[in-house]
């Protein structure tokens, strides 16, 4: 039988299990990539492993997430993530250097490679034809070590495009669509294979912004095939020695196959607060829009930027609004200010901001009270932005340039002619801004440099055979990373800081849940659907860890923050009936007896105290995440184990 283009990548990385949907398996990571928010956490438990220099092909330290640095923490955080870098033999990409996604993507992916990072959006490289997934930092830690990154083997979804798109309508407006189509849990324990006839006309850039936003699917990852439009673009960046064509076998299986007709597409928006709100511009009527933002990993590449000069030019945005736009890379900017997009830019009204995440994780550039932000992201959950009532949506650079013109969201065909846009043969490739590692001699000598704010990991304990929990929160479906674990700049700042960060956890829900916990001491938690959707920060699990949470219950898992709270220690349990969440309520308490045993068995029966109630919940675990569970986390479970 044929083999899809995942299937291929996964086959020459096997380094345990089979290939069986649904079964773990373990994969040689070939490169990493981590980010200052997520990163910091990652180097601490790289550390703790305690191997000397990193082992994989090529790993990278990005910052771009912390940058706006009001008061020491972030500036701490980026000297010790640049200090454990040269030491253990990890690239460093200076802040300002831009978005790590992107970044990745123009300097340093590489097709039929595999690539972890401790970020949500690590699938952007599967546009270039890599297996590239998020993961937790613990994760990212033990793969620089030299062990094996380890996933539930995916089932493989195929989409197939055919026609073209027509003016006005873009990758971000694909992006949208298979949101509409398959929602945010539709991706879910699968790869996603881009292909069809209508993916000769989507550039490198273009293909990302997809497989970028194929995390808002909750899927494993997304990927296109490496083919003459890849070659091009690696040619283009002067890497063209690093293609390998890869494509799927003509008799390749799919579970899912999905066609939409390029043709048939128009401009689409996410409505608040969520991804998968996808409505056509043309029927959302004249909302009035006070902000704009163009930017992210998602819509940052010099193709995006270059349209929107192009569509700004010799006009000016209206009075009403405010525009941020941040190219994705020093590449991107530099070469927006060489050909004079970037004027441009400026001469419409628009605020340059640094080549970094920026509002997109609520660093500044929070909406007025009930704003209207209109945003080239690829996440609009409630409060992300840091203001609570705004209602942010999500578009295309075009859209977004449409709507900060007229004030209002606009159909961006009502604009007229579609400009033209001249892309260059050649990128300017400057790696200026990646510091590279000392060499293995000299680091033997080098001192990590420690801040105040960056505290030591948290320890997790060994899992307990018989555990009683009251619930200390109940929430519903698709809670998000952002929910439990909220990000801006008042938090941020945290990151490294598991103690203080932890006052913040579930402050979009309940404000009240950090003092219940601590009071409670050991608790758990109560989901529904989806629960843990969007960021890999494995925070949202080392919070909660801190707060005494042992076990969540829930409907269902996104896939890495499940990985997360393994990782952490803590107990991820589904209800076999959906009906016994809806009787539970904050404030009852579970017993739970026998719980080595049980899940063993994958499966643990929980009373609820003061009443003959019982719940059937189910664990269906690994033995290395049974193992994992019972040394009480990821750390300890290496120390003890070894990297596998
Ligand atoms: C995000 O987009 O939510 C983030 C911020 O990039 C996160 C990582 C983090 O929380 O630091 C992600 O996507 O994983
Ligand atoms: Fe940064 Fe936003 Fe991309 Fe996350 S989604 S990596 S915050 S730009």
């Amino acid at each position: 039988m044929g083999r899809t283009i995942a299937q291929k990548i996964i086959a020459s990385h096997l380094l345990s299990g089979d290939m069986t949907p649904g079964s773990e398996i373990g994969l040689r990571i070939d490169q990493t990539l981590t980010q200052d928010a997520t990163g910091t956490m990652a180097y601490l438990a790289l550390e703790n492993i305690g191997i000397p220099r990193v082992k994989t092909e090529k790993s990278i330290a990005y910052i771009d997430h912390n940058t706006l640095q009001c008061g020491f923490e972030n500036a701490d955080d980026h000297r010790y993530i640049q200090s454990v870098a040269r030491k253990y033999g990890v690239y460093f990409s200076r802040p300002g250097n831009g978005i790590c996604h992107q970044v990745h993507l123009e300097r340093f992916g590489k097709p039929g490679k595999t690539l972890i990072g401790s970020d949500s959006h690590t699938p952007t490289a599967g546009g270039i034809g890599m297996l590239a997934m998020g993961a937790g930092g613990m994760d990212v830690a033990v793969a620089m070590g030299g062990g094996a990154y380890h996933i539930t083997m995916p089932k493989m979804y195929k989409v197939n495009l055919t026609g073209r798109l027509q003016p006005w309508v873009t990758a971000k407006d694909i992006s949208l669509e298979i949101l509409r189509i398959l929602s945010v849990k539709g991706g879910v324990g699968a790869v996603i294979e881009w292909g069809g006839e209508g993916i000769q006309s989507l550039s490198v850039p273009e293909r990302a912004t997809i497989t970028n936003m194929g995390a808002e699917l909750g899927a494993t990852t997304s990927i296109f095939p490496a083919d003459e439009v890849t070659r091009d673009f690696l040619r283009a960046q002067g890497r063209e020695a690093d293609f390998t064509p890869l494509q799927s076998d003509p008799d390749a299986v799919y579970d899912k196959i999905i066609d939409i007709d390029l043709s048939a597409l128009q401009p689409l928006l996410a409505c608040p607060h969520s991804p998968d709100n996808v409505a056509p511009a043309a029927d959302l009527g004249a909302v009035a829009v006070s902000q704009v933002c163009i930017g992210s990993c998602t819509n940052s590449s010099l193709r995006d930027m270059l349209r929107v000069a192009a569509i700004l030019k010799g006009r000016r945005i209206a009075d009403s609004v405010s525009l941020s736009i941040s190219p994705g890379s020093r590449q991107v900017l530099r070469m927006l200010a060489d050909c004079g997009a970037l004027g441009d830019l400026i001469a419409a009204g628009a605020r340059v901001l640094e080549c970094a995440c920026g509002p997109c994780i609520g660093m500044g550039l929070s909406p007025a009270s009930a704003g209207v932000s209109v945003r080239t992201f690829n996440r609009n959950f409630e409060g992300r932005s840091g203001t609570r009532d705004a209602q942010v949506y999500l578009a295309s650079p075009e859209t977004a340039a449409a709507a900060a013109l007229t004030g209002f969201i606009t159909d961006p065909r009502t604009l007229g002619v579609y400009p033209d846009i001249a892309m260059p043969d050649a990128f300017l490739a400057d790696d200026g801004g990646v510091l590279a590692p000392a060499d293995p001699e000299a680091a033997q000598a080098l001192e990590v440099e420690r801040g105040p704010n960056i505290k030591p990991f948290p320890k997790g304990e060994p899992l307990p055979d018989v555990l009683t929990l009251p619930v200390s929160l109940k929430v519903g479906d698709n809670i998000t990373t952002d929910h439990i674990m909220p990000a801006g700049a008042k938090v941020l700042p945290y990151r490294s800081n598991i103690p203080k960060m932890s006052d913040f956890c579930f402050g979009v829900c309940d404000a009240s849940f950090p003092e219940r916990a601590r009071q409670l001491g050991r608790s758990c938690v109560v989901g529904g659907a989806n629960y843990g959707q969007g960021s890999s920060r494995e925070h949202a699990a080392l919070a909660p860890l801190h707060l005494g949470v042992r076990a969540v219950i829930a409907q269902s898992f996104a896939r890495i923050h499940a990985a997360n709270l393994i990782n952490a220690g803590i107990l991820p349990l589904t209800f076999e009936n959906a009906a016994d969440y809806d009787a539970l309520q904050q404030g009852d308490t579970l017993c739970l007896q026998n719980v080595h045993a049980g899940i063993r068995q994958g499966r643990l029966t929980a009373t609820v105290a003061g009443c003959d109630r019982q719940i059937a919940l189910l664990c269906p675990l690994s033995d290395r995440q049974i193992s994992i569970l019972l040394a009480g986390g990821l750390l300890n479970y290496t120390r003890k184990a070894g990297l596998e």
